[in-house]
């Protein structure tokens, strides 16, 4: 991790009392969750670890073509997609799997699509594994081409305004995909049109092996923003309650026709790129990243807070064990695409 990273993540914390005197609830509460929200954040982080850690190892073995592993993401993408209603749209990307999982994909699904199958909500095995997309769940289907999702978002959210609903999308990517030219053409069209999207970049200082500093002159995605004259801000991604609260704060603005807002969530890649691209950081380097893992630091929160112990802890992992065995076994099992299926929501029909 970058130093640049390092030293905003120390400083990117939500005060807890603004100005007024210090707020004597707890800081779940604070930011909206109940007790019981607030565990079910940590328990969908550490389903998302697991499966995570499955796929890697299925690759490893050749069962799965390739795995992106999202270790060090959970907080940032579970906490922001959940201050989303159902009825909002979002764009993943291939680092996805917590957002995806927090959302409602099912350990299931998630391995029917990186198995490929047919069954697999985001394209029925045709798109690369890890392209996360599911119809019911208005999650948006995305291309590999990284950044090409930001335009296709503000769209969806134009259509949103154009048709005087209120739904508001979420577009998620990486440091790297804040380098294309989508990005900046798509905050753009956003602030112009007034757009209800919400940009969430997810920042862990490296794309594939390229740190951030060789990307940008400046030390923040989020100050990007000001030249679109747009709010950007940064929050800890380490931090899901400082991640919810400022996500929830930029979902009302948009809702309430404010228009869009840039979030850069600072967050640690633990692990490597994808199993098909090897780790080209020091082991200093990958120690750091590691250093600042969300979930043992989240999960001494809630005990803390008394809504964490041992046994509930192991309950919780042996829960994601035997839901992943399973979803594991029924992915291996269900059938591939048909050939025929291969052109199928490629092409329109001829007529
Ligand atoms: C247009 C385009 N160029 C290059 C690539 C190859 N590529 C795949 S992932 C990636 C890195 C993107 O890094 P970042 O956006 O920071 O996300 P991260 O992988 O770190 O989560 C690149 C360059 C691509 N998929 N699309």
């Amino acid at each position: 991790m970058s130093p640049t990273v390092a030293a905003t993540r120390r400083q990117a914390r939500v005060p807890s009392g603004g100005d007024g005197p210090p707020s004597l609830l707890p800081r779940h509460r604070e930011v909206g969750l109940t007790d019981q929200q607030a565990v079910d954040l940590y328990r969908a982080m550490v389903v998302a670890r697991r499966i995570s850690e499955a796929c890697l190892r299925l690759a490893f073995q050749g069962t799965l073509d390739v795995a992106i592993p999202a270790d060090g993401h959970e907080a940032a993408q579970v906490a922001s997609i959940r201050a989303l209603r159902p009825t909002d749209f979002a764009y993943l990307f291939y680092r996805s799997i917590p957002a995806a999982y927090a959302r409602g994909m099912t350990a299931r699904e998630i391995m029917l699509d990186s198995f490929g199958r047919a069954a697999g909500p985001s394209s029925g095995g045709k798109n690369l594994p890890g392209h996360w997309a599911h119809r019911g769940l208005n999650l948006m289907s995305i291309s590999g081409s990284v950044g090409t999702q930001i335009p296709n978002a503000v769209g969806t959210a134009l259509a949103s305004k154009v048709r005087g609903e209120d739904a508001v999308t979420i577009v998620y990517f990486g440091d790297g995909g804040a380098s294309k030219s989508d990005f900046h053409e798509g905050l753009n069209f956003a602030a112009v049109h007034h757009v209800p999207v919400v940009l969430f970049c997810e920042n862990n200082g490296i794309a594939i092996s390229v740190p951030f500093e060789k990307q940008s002159p400046v030390g923040s995605i989020a100050e990007r923003a000001a030249a679109y004259g747009v709010l950007g801000t940064t929050v800890d991604g380490g931090d899901p309650l400082a991640v919810y609260a400022t996500t929830c704060a930029a979902v009302e603005r948009a809702r309430r026709g404010q228009g869009p807002t840039l979030i850069e969530a600072k967050v640690s890649r633990i692990g490597q790129h994808t199993s098909q691209v090897g780790d080209l950081r020091t082991r200093a380097e990958i120690r750091e990243a590691t250093a600042h893992d969300p979930l043992p630091a989240y999960a001494a929160y809630l005990r803390g807070q008394g809504l964490l112990d041992k046994a509930r802890q192991a309950a919780l992992e042996a829960r994601a064990t035997s839901e992943i065995a399973q979803a594991i076994e029924e992915a291996r099992d269900a059938p591939l695409p048909e050939p025929s299926a291969a052109t199928r929501d490629v092409y329109g029909p001829t007529t």
